[in-house]
């Protein structure tokens, strides 16, 4: 089965009014390949007004796990959809290591982003203790799993997976190709066990320091359904680099 290919911007903590629309406004979207950006959330309107016309679509790069309420500097999805956000970025590893976020928690934010109507980006990955304990498939299958357990197999073709090794974020080390594809493939046989349509329907991305001079390659093996993009994403001509190597 041939998967549309996705390719989303993860801007985390970076920007201003100023370079905000000039990045957007710099992108070259296609009709071969969905484009996803998310800015931080103080953007999140600006940009998606920036975007109006454009196929590109925004994500916000976290949300709530509360619907409303005395929750001090929180965000919800409702507050969301009034900005035309259609995705969520969710589990990112920076949120479950700095901020102590649970595969419950996760699993849950899932959920309700579902129930919501917009599409969660769920982050996988382990770290390089974990590869060299050769526990890597363990891991992303569990957090996986929570997610799984939480909303059952048939909603999950709704997911967007990316899996993102820990020691490749932001360090400029990306996994190779075919240490890629191997995960990719094995989170994928996971979902198979409960359902293989799921599993063929479901997009997994690679993320971790994903640039212009890795990404076609990445994009050519068979399990690899485009790529979440941190660093590579703030500068216009990688960005569209990177979206015109998943055509
Ligand atoms: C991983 C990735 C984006 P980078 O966090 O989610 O960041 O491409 O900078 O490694």
């Amino acid at each position: 089965m041939t998967r549309r290919k996705i390719v989303a911007g993860n801007w985390k903590m970076n920007g201003s009014v100023e370079s905000v629309v000039e990045l957007v406004e710099s992108i070259q979207a296609n009709d071969a390949v969905e484009v996803v950006v998310a800015p931080s959330y103080v953007y999140l309107p600006l940009v998606a007004q920036s975007l109006t016309g454009s196929k590109v679509m925004v994500a916000a790069q976290n949300v709530s796990e509360f619907a409303k309420g005395a929750f001090t500097g929180e965000v919800s999805l409702s507050m969301l959809k009034d900005f035309s956000v259609s995705h969520v970025i969710l589990g990112h590893s920076e949120r479950r290591s700095l901020f102590a976020e649970t595969d419950v928690q996760v699993a849950r934010k899932v959920a309700s982003t579902l129930e919501a109507g917009l599409t969660p980006i769920l982050c996988v990955g382990e770290t390089l203790e974990q590869r060299e304990a050769g526990t890597t498939l363990t891991v992303c299958n569990s957090q996986v799993d929570a997610v799984l357990e939480e909303i059952g197999v048939e909603l999950f073709e709704k997911v967007v997976i990316a899996y993102e090794p820990v020691w490749a974020i932001g360090t400029g080390k990306s996994a190779s190709s075919e240490q890629a594809q191997e995960v990719h493939k094995g989170i994928r046989d996971n979902i198979a066990k409960r359902s293989s349509k799921v599993a063929e329907k479901v997009a997994i991305l690679y993320g971790g320091s994903v640039k212009a001079s890795n990404s076609a390659e990445l994009f050519a093996q068979a399990d690899i359904d485009g790529a979440l993009i941190g660093g590579a994403s703030l500068d216009a001509t990688e960005f569209n680099s990177i979206i015109e190597s998943a055509k």
